[in-house]
């Protein structure tokens, strides 16, 4: 047995290139040509491959380090010939599964054609001959720049980006996925920027750089496996996501885990309107990594903005003794994502303060009683209902979304209750809230607390709130955090009301005390505003006539 170091070998124009990924571990039994590393420039990744079957006994390099032709990458403990093989021969010998990047030498000759057009054509790609385009980068109108990639062209070992000779405004493709091109293919036709197109001289044309390709049945593919919003690079899990080099980039741009995102391309291809759309499913909470899933997100290295927290404990319940394992309803797989997203991005606080209800629910009480008959029962919560409308108009930033840097003021009063439900929390709304009675707000309450409870509710009974109330004064509690329900910027949080002794001036008087929290987005609302607010909406329950001035 020998030790044998493998070496970067010749790959062409990748020089100092990045390590993304490491694909092998010490103890790895590695077969020739079995990827050790992934390197990325900043146009196509590439594999490196093992000259060498063995056990791998050091690993050499990490993610993050540069390396170039002759940067030793791991020791080997070869299984064959004893005697250590130079550091290109078996590399080189052992037919790279990403084809080197081949030199850029006959760029495209970009012909000037009538009018300022310029063909592109396909530059000397070295070995890659009859290779077909598997993906189209830009289309008919796009401005792209000189060295924009035009094409992903794919050979069965590795997929290359063919890039512009030209800038300027597409006015035609010439190609079509599926189409075999070879070097002088023509595969655009672009009006060149500027008054007179210049083609890009032969020499000065940018260099199209082979990339890495998927090897499906390898045992060591790797996967690219990121946490939102950190790359985290993971162990080989055995299959490499097929997708272009820009779109691995710009996965890695964004933190998305590419293993994860189902491809709509050729071959499962991931292409770039999956990755789009498996961003928007995160955001909206649809879907979650599966770092999320984990409550484990990776960290930024060094970074500062991920959340480099522990693994979520795995502890053996059985262990100390006998349990159930319950599957989450629902409603709470969707509240629960959607609760954790707002609390994590929503910097919350909470402002306590006190409502004397006194006279309000004497009133209360004495209308339930005059209305026996007609079956409406009035709650406190329809009260506040009307109390938040009133606030929401004299400080209107509550009644308000954030839209990226815009603040989106509604000149609408929709308000939405939680209720419990045996399923979950749902948050039903109330429309118009402003236009409706005590009475009114009260029968649809109920209504929509049955249509809750009973599972019925539609996306409209829960859509278009402008502000929600949370009580649990039907169950008790002194004050809690509620926390706010995006894109809303507020919530009232309200528990049980006790009569506690007051000071009237002269004596302690036994009042009937509404606590109260309000939680805000301290992006959009000032603790002044929320201290006022919280005032008012108190001041109007405690005196409900001020509701009219
Ligand atoms: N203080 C004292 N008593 C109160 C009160 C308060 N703040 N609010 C309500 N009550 C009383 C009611 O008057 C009623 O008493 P009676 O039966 O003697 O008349 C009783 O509590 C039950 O009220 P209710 O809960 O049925 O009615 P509601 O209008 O107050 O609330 C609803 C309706 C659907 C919001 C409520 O049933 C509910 O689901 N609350 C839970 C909300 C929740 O889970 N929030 C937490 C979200 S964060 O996880």
């Amino acid at each position: 047995m020998a030790m044998v170091e493998v070496k970067v070998p010749d790959i062409g124009d990748f020089d100092e290139v990045g390590v993304i990924e490491v694909l092998v571990k010490v103890g790895d039994r590695i077969k020739v040509e079995q990827s050790l590393v992934t390197v990325e420039s900043d146009k196509a990744s590439m594999e490196i491959p093992s000259s060498t079957a063995g056990v791998v006994k050091e690993i050499k390099v990490a993610v993050g380090d540069k390396v170039s032709e002759g940067s030793l990458l791991v020791v080997v403990e070869s299984e064959g010939a004893a005697a250590p093989a130079p550091a290109a021969a078996p590399v080189a010998a052992a037919a790279a599964p990403a084809a080197p990047a081949p030199a850029p030498a006959a760029a495209a000759p970009a012909p000037v054609a009538a009018g300022g057009s310029v063909t592109v054509e396909v530059p000397d790609i070295g070995d890659f001959d009859e290779v077909a385009v598997i993906e189209l980068l830009v289309k008919v109108g796009d401005t792209v720049k000189v060295e924009q990639s035009l094409v992903t062209v794919e050979s069965d070992k590795a997929s290359m980006e063919i890039p512009s000779s030209t800038a300027g405004v597409v006015e035609e493709l010439l190609v079509k996925i599926g189409d075999k091109v070879s070097k002088g293919s023509a595969l655009a036709r672009v009006k060149a920027a500027g008054s007179a197109a210049v083609p890009v001289p032969a020499a000065a044309a940018p260099a199209p750089v082979a990339a890495a390709q998927a090897q499906p049945a390898a045992a060591a593919a790797p996967a690219v496996a990121a946490a939102l919003p950190a790359h985290q690079p993971t162990a080989p899990t055995g299959q490499l996501p097929h997708a272009s080099p820009s779109i691995r980039k710009l996965a890695r741009e964004l933190g998305v885990p590419l293993a994860e995102v189902k491809g709509s391309g050729a071959k499962g291809r991931v292409t770039e309107a999956d990755l789009q759309g498996f961003v928007k499913a995160v955001m909206a909470g649809a879907v979650q990594t599966g770092a999320q899933k984990a409550v484990a997100p990776a960290a930024a290295a060094g970074g500062g903005t991920g959340l480099n927290l522990l693994a979520w404990p795995k502890v053996d319940f059985e262990k100390f003794g006998a349990v159930e394992r319950k599957e989450l309803s629902r409603i709470k797989k969707i509240s629960g994502a959607n609760l954790h997203r707002n609390w994590v991005v929503i910097p919350h606080v909470t402002n306590h303060d006190d409502a004397d209800i006194t006279e309000l629910e004497a009133f209360r009480v004495q209308l339930n009683k005059e209305n026996e008959k007609a079956g409406i029962k009035v709650t406190m919560l329809a009260f506040m209902i009307k109390a938040a409308v009133a606030a929401l108009k004299k400080f209107p930033e509550f009644n308000s979304s954030l839209d990226g840097d815009t603040l989106v003021l509604k000149n609408y009063f929709h308000i939405g209750f939680a209720a419990d439900t045996p399923n979950g929390l749902v948050v039903p709304v109330i429309k118009d809230a402003d236009k409706k009675g005590i009475f009114q707000i009260s029968a649809e309450m109920s209504e929509l607390a049955k249509k809750a409870r009973d599972g019925k509710l539609g996306p409209a009974d829960m859509s278009g709130g402008c502000f929600s109330i949370s009580s649990l004064g039907g169950i008790g509690g002194k004050y809690f955090t509620p926390i706010i329900n995006a894109p809303e910027v507020a919530i009232m949080g309200v528990c049980k009301s006790s009569t506690e002794p007051v000071w009237d001036g002269k004596a302690f008087v036994p009042r009937l005390i509404l606590p109260l929290s309000l939680s805000w987005d301290h992006r959009v609302i000032d603790g002044a505003a929320a201290a006022r607010f919280n005032v008012y909406f108190a001041s109007l329950l405690s005196d409900f006539r001020r509701i009219a001035l």
